[in-house]
């Protein structure tokens, strides 16, 4: 651990160094079987955003809710929902955290107050909002952690969502992801004002942009922001800038944007400038990466021996069922 690094102690740097490389095994693993056609549907890669979750969540208690898009792999997995749990709901089995019924953008754990996966663009923030209303109303405390991608800002609900947060003063700390691109429109071509920071505060609650590649930034800024949250001065919004390395799902030519320009963003790669940043050792690197791989692969296995759900229960839970589980 290098000297220098006095602010924090090796046993973080390593807890948030072994969360990102475990997002970033698993989804390398995704991309393999998804080639191989053991994966199906939808599948939006995280690669590149991962200090962005991991910071985040190791500043939320277990307590919080968590709602988040379909780009969730990493953040279910930073909320600790099992990979296991998670690779099955991706091959579409009853074993899966959603019954195999969701897939890669619908996990969900009631257990560990993930709330999803959505795919709907900005579907989570009436979600988050809902649910911080319910906490408020019945004095329970706690926040809300709502992950979205910037081009939610383009939606009518963000706008519904960020007043209502801010007029009942409920306690939603806003996450948004701002990676440049919603799909294959970049920011610039969608919004008047690209500062979302500024946006926000339009609607008279805190908001700051944080450098979403640099884990610990991530985290002391959520820490920060969920106090004001916890205090219970109403929302707070971060403007998470961070970069996404791969295409927006799996196919995707990517002529919207520069190949130079993403070779820079890699260069600010957030698990390796980290490792550099706090003088990790390579021996201790490769361990956390064994063990990930290891993880990683008992997870395809669970998911490869999963049940598929019976063709006489495709109906189930279309609609409640009291009494039955
Ligand atoms: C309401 C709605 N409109 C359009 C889409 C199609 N769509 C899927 S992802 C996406 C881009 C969203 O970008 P952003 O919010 O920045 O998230 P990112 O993919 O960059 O994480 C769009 C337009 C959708 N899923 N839902
Ligand atoms: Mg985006």
């Amino acid at each position: 651990m290098s000297a220098e690094l006095d602010t924090i102690e090796s046993g973080l740097a390593l807890v948030l160094l072994r969360e990102m490389i475990r997002i970033r095994r698993f989804e390398e693993r995704c991309v393999e079987l998804y080639s191989a056609a053991r994966i199906r549907g939808f599948v939006h890669l995280y690669i590149g955003e991962e200090a962005v979750a991991v910071g985040v969540m190791n500043a939320l208690d277990g307590d919080d809710d968590v709602v988040a898009t379909y780009r969730e792999h990493g953040h279910a997995l930073a909320r600790g929902v099992p990979a296991a749990s998670i690779m099955a709901e991706m091959y579409g089995v009853q074993e899966g955290c959603s019954r195999g019924r969701g897939g890669s953008m619908h996990l969900f754990d009631i257990g560990r107050r993930f709330y999803g996966g959505n795919a709907i663009v900005g579907g989570g923030l009436p979600i988050a909002v809902g649910l911080a209303l319910a906490r408020k109303m019945q004095g329970r405390g706690g926040v809300v952690a709502c992950f979205f991608g910037e081009g939610a800002v383009a939606e009518g609900e963000f706008h519904e969502c960020m007043n209502l947060a801010a007029l009942w003063k409920l306690p939603v700390l806003f996450c948004c992801e701002n990676n440049l691109y919603a799909m294959g429109t970049a920011l610039a071509r969608s919004e008047s004002e690209t500062d979302l920071s500024i946006k926000a505060s339009s609607y008279e609650m805190p908001a700051w942009p944080v450098d979403g590649m640099d884990v610990l930034a991530v985290r002391d800024a959520t820490q920060r922001a969920a106090e004001a949250v916890r205090a219970g001065g109403g929302p707070t919004f971060l403007e998470l800038r961070t970069y996404r390395f791969r295409a927006h799902s799996m196919y995707d030519p990517e002529r919207y944007r520069d190949k130079n320009e993403v070779a820079t963003w890699r260069e600010r790669d957030p698990i390796a400038a980290f490792v550099a940043l706090c003088g990790i050792a390579d021996d201790d690197v490769a361990a956390i990466e064994r063990d990930a791989d290891a993880e990683v692969a008992a997870a395809v296995a669970f998911a490869e021996a999963g049940t598929p759900e019976p063709v006489e229960d495709l109906t189930r839970f279309v609609t409640s069922e009291p009494g039955r589980t």
